[in-house]
């Protein structure tokens, strides 16, 4: 039984690690299957060049990491974190009880739901601590992203030139759609 306990708490690997540099964003998600939602935020964290890691860690399915994972979050140089997860997600109210870092909520559709049971989840939390809560699926993937760019951005000027030039670019994107004649 304590052979059991002790594996239940190794600590779990980092499953996604694309940038050399100090990562600034921690991206969290409660299952794996998040995953090709998250991508969404992700590839524009890339695209930003905003160093970041990946990890799976669930509120309910490993409570002890995931909390020793947020309470060394700040000192292991992180500055936002970004929290996903489907049906009744607690994993980013969980994670902004230990943390006075900023955490982004994405609600992802895992369930007979849709998304609404996590977008609730995530955006009622009982006032005193605050979830920043995004759209649910993709759109809030990306949004969050931008957000964590937005945040940074408050103290890293080439990040902001980088950020203005981002939506700039999506701003032509629309003015160059042609209708059909
Ligand atoms: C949540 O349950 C996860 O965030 C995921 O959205 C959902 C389903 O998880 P799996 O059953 O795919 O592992 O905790």
């Amino acid at each position: 039984m304590l052979h059991l306990y002790s594996a239940a708490l190794r600590p779990v690997p980092r499953i996604m690690s694309f940038m050399s540099e100090q990562p600034l964003v921690g991206v969290v998600m409660g299952s794996k299957s998040d995953y090709e939602v998250l991508l969404a935020g992700i590839e524009i964290l890339r695209a930003l060049e905003i160093p970041y890691e990946a990890r799976v860690l669930s509120a309910h399915r490993t409570p002890d990491q995931l909390a020793e994972y947020v309470v060394t979050a700040r000192d292991r140089g992180l500055r936002v974190l970004i929290a996903a997860a489907g049906g009744a997600a607690h994993l980013a109210g969980v994670m902004a009880s230990k943390t006075l870092l900023p955490v982004l909520g994405v609600p992802i559709a895992a369930t007979p739901l849709n998304g609404l049971d996590s977008l609730l989840s995530i955006v009622q939390m009982p006032k005193g601590i605050p979830v920043g809560t995004l759209a649910i699926g993709k759109p809030g993937a990306a949004d969050a992203a931008l957000l964590a760019a937005e945040i940074l951005a408050l103290n890293d000027a080439a990040l902001y030139e980088r950020l203005a030039a981002w939506r700039a670019a999506r701003a032509q994107e629309v003015l160059d759609q042609k209708l059909p004649e």
